[in-house]
């Protein structure tokens, strides 16, 4: 029995050293990449042991640790069946392959705070980045990621020569063993996924909104499998196979739309040549702007913008999942986000008539401005495509005032103009704020406003939306002072409802009645403020509107030719009603509002009247529901067929 062991493992030799030398490297890259692999206090230890016997491995799901044993074996049970010399030279190659993915992905980490995805090789240039700096980026100690292969290379090379095996057992034990290896691989796996699915719901492997936060609950391995995996699906798999049909319906809608973009205003290219700068407020709903708790303004600077602005009070977000990255994509591309996942994630990589692109073909220095990490919702890639010049992240702003999750609106504002003020003239700058985010709990040095009343999310959100009010305040008032107010065309609007349903609260504030559609208008409503030079235009506007609207808007104001664009928004200038279509197949066009139902039956949906704000016959809403489906299913096709590029091809 002992003498059949003893050759069981002599015989697995070379697995089991894969198998530790690997979990070793993991370990180190975890190390590298500040991640946890495995507790370090004694209890991890003594608690993992009595787990072995008990079964329960709850213990291990708090590091990377089982899930990166389970994915080895997952990837590597296979090599078992292998016999001869096959079975160690195949085990020397993935671990030549895995050694040269973990050094690549840790460049790549030290420069992006990212791990290497198939939308970033996608994208050939988006690497170049790095090469000047790759010299920098690697560390003497990564040589511990090949330090093995300097004893193992002559050790293979030695048995393959003498033609030595190291596993010869049976087809049956050696099948037995390799399938014992899949199943332990597999458990391991689905333990702390499924342990996290439960805490946590499945949206993070599903939609992907940063990669990092992928690796942290799958590991390495983990990562770019389901990476590859969804990478896969989207453009080859589940390829949306556009048909012709489609395509020339596509063709049409366009036709006729980039005629309709042409139609004049007063505004036509009154601002041709002004820079354009975009403030993009995290979480900013409309319901508070010119209202009051306990006697005090919310937002008095906002308020006050309101005198030398064009404010539109029917303003709408129209983000999905996507959340902030869609409502970048709206406001930037004119198109519709996706019903699952964001655009920036998944189709990072095809063609957009994008703003920032154009705005840079006219002779604009292009720049985006988030503070925080720059790889969060794929950014560094997708801003890279649509042609911004540069990017800021977090790690390019000075230390300031941190409030929220990271330096505040305040200084951030302030920072990105110090940048752009040295930029060539005009420029267009893209500010994605970041302080008002969930759950509003900004630091107590910032709440200001006195909340009686109110609790909870609640109080938290009026604090941080008075703090952003600030901001942007501060904002208009260093344009004053730099001379750039009249020489821009300024914009501030919310990316995507408060998400909060306090709907009595948000009601009381907004004065109204608490009626379903209030409620409903209220929460998807943001402010849209736009500054045009000397105040031109000023005034309230009630017609409605959306994101997807503000770039045509913008490239008619300066005059650039918008006739051979794939943006699916209006001109705003224009008064004529037009649709604001919601992703999920809810829309308003200002004279009515159909809420959707949630099994998408256009039957079941309600649809209202916005003059006597009564509910009326749902088939009043029918043609314009189905106008804005075919815009939503037209969206649809542009990305994921990459139908812009093909399109433009093809002229
Ligand atoms: C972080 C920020 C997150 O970069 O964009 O905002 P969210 O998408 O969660 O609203
Ligand atoms: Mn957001």
């Amino acid at each position: 029995m002992l003498k059949k062991a003893t050759h069981f493992l002599k015989s697995n030799i070379a697995f089991v050293v894969f198998l530790i030398v690997i979990t070793v490297k993991l370990h180190l890259f975890a190390k590298y990449t500040d991640t946890l692999f495995v507790l370090k206090d004694a209890a991890y230890f003594k608690e993992a042991f009595k787990a072995l016997f008990k079964g329960n491995f709850e213990v291990f799901y708090e590091g990377l640790f089982l899930i990166s044993i389970g994915s080895i074996l997952v990837l590597s049970f296979w090599t078992i069946l292998l016999k001869g010399r096959k079975h160690y030279v195949t085990l020397l190659i993935l671990d030549v392959i895995i050694s040269f993915l973990m050094f690549a992905d840790l460049v790549y980490y030290r420069y992006f705070q990212d791990l290497l995805s198939v939308s970033v090789l996608a994208q050939a240039n988006q690497t170049g980045d790095i090469k000047d700096s790759i010299i920098d980026l690697i560390k003497t100690s990564d040589i511990l990621f090949f330090i093995d292969l300097l004893l193992f290379i002559p050790i293979v090379v030695y048995l393959f020569i003498k033609k030595k095996t190291v596993n010869n057992l049976s087809f049956m034990t050696r099948s037995i063993t390799a399938g014992a290896a899949l199943v332990i691989g597999i458990l391991f796996i689905s333990g702390p996924i499924q342990s996290y699915i439960d805490k946590y719901g499945n949206q993070l492997f599903t939609q992907n909104w940063y990669n990092m936060a992928v690796y942290y609950r799958t590991g390495l391995i983990g990562f770019h499998a389901l990476d590859v995996y969804n990478y896969v699906d989207d453009h080859f798999i589940n390829k949306k196979v556009i048909a012709e049909d489609q395509e020339e319906a596509a063709k049409k809608w366009f036709k006729e739309h980039q005629q309709k973009l042409m139609e004049p205003t007063p505004f036509a290219g009154t601002a041709a040549g002004k820079n354009v700068l975009i403030v993009q407020l995290e979480a900013f709903n409309n319901f508070f702007i010119n209202k009051k708790v306990n006697g005090q303004e919310i937002t008095p600077n906002l308020n006050r913008l309101l005198e030398e602005t064009m404010y539109y009070e029917n303003f709408y977000h129209q983000t999905a999942q996507g959340r902030t990255s869609d409502a970048e994509f709206l406001a930037n591309e004119s198109l519709y986000p996706l019903s699952s996942g964001s655009v920036y994630v998944r189709f990072a990589d095809k063609e957009y008539d994008a703003l920032p692109r154009i705005l840079s073909e006219n002779g604009y220095e292009t720049a985006a401005f988030h503070s925080y990490e720059k790889s969060f919702w794929n950014r560094y890639v997708m801003y890279n495509n649509i042609g911004f010049n540069h990017f800021y992240g977090e790690s390019d702003f000075e230390p300031g005032e941190i409030a929220g999750w990271t330096l505040g609106d305040r200084p951030f504002f302030q920072q990105a103009v110090d940048k752009l003020v040295t930029f060539e003239k005009p420029f267009y700058g893209f500010l994605v704020a970041l302080t008002s985010h969930h759950p509003y709990n900004i630091q107590a040095e910032y709440q200001k406003l006195n909340v009686e009343g109110y609790e909870g999310v609640f109080a938290n959100y009026l604090h941080a939306v008075h703090y952003v009010d600030q901001a942007v305040g501060e904002l208009v008032e260093r344009l004053k002072k730099e001379g750039l107010w009249d020489e821009t065309i300024f914009l501030a609007y919310g990316d995507h409802d408060y998400g909060v349903e306090e709907y009595e609260w948000m009601l009381g504030v907004a004065e109204l009645e608490n009626t379903p559609l209030h409620a409903e208008m209220l929460l998807n409503q943001i402010p849209f403020f736009m500054h045009l030079p000397h105040d031109e235009g000023k005034g309230i506007y009630s017609q409605a509107a959306g994101q997807i609207d503000i770039a045509p808007t913008i490239l008619h104001l300066l005059g650039i030719d918008t006739s051979q664009l794939y943006m699916m928004g209006n001109n705003m200038l224009v008064e004529d009603p037009h649709i604001v279509a919601f992703r999920y197949g809810s829309f308003t066009d200002g004279q009515v509002y159909f809420k959707a139902s949630p099994e998408f039956l256009f039957e079941k949906g309600t649809c209202y009247d916005l003059e006597s704000m009564e509910e009326i016959e749902v088939n009043a809403c029918r043609s314009r529901y189905f106008d804005a489906r075919e815009q939503l299913l037209i969206s649809d096709d542009m990305i994921t067929g990459n139908l812009i590029k093909k399109f433009k091809k093809e002229q």
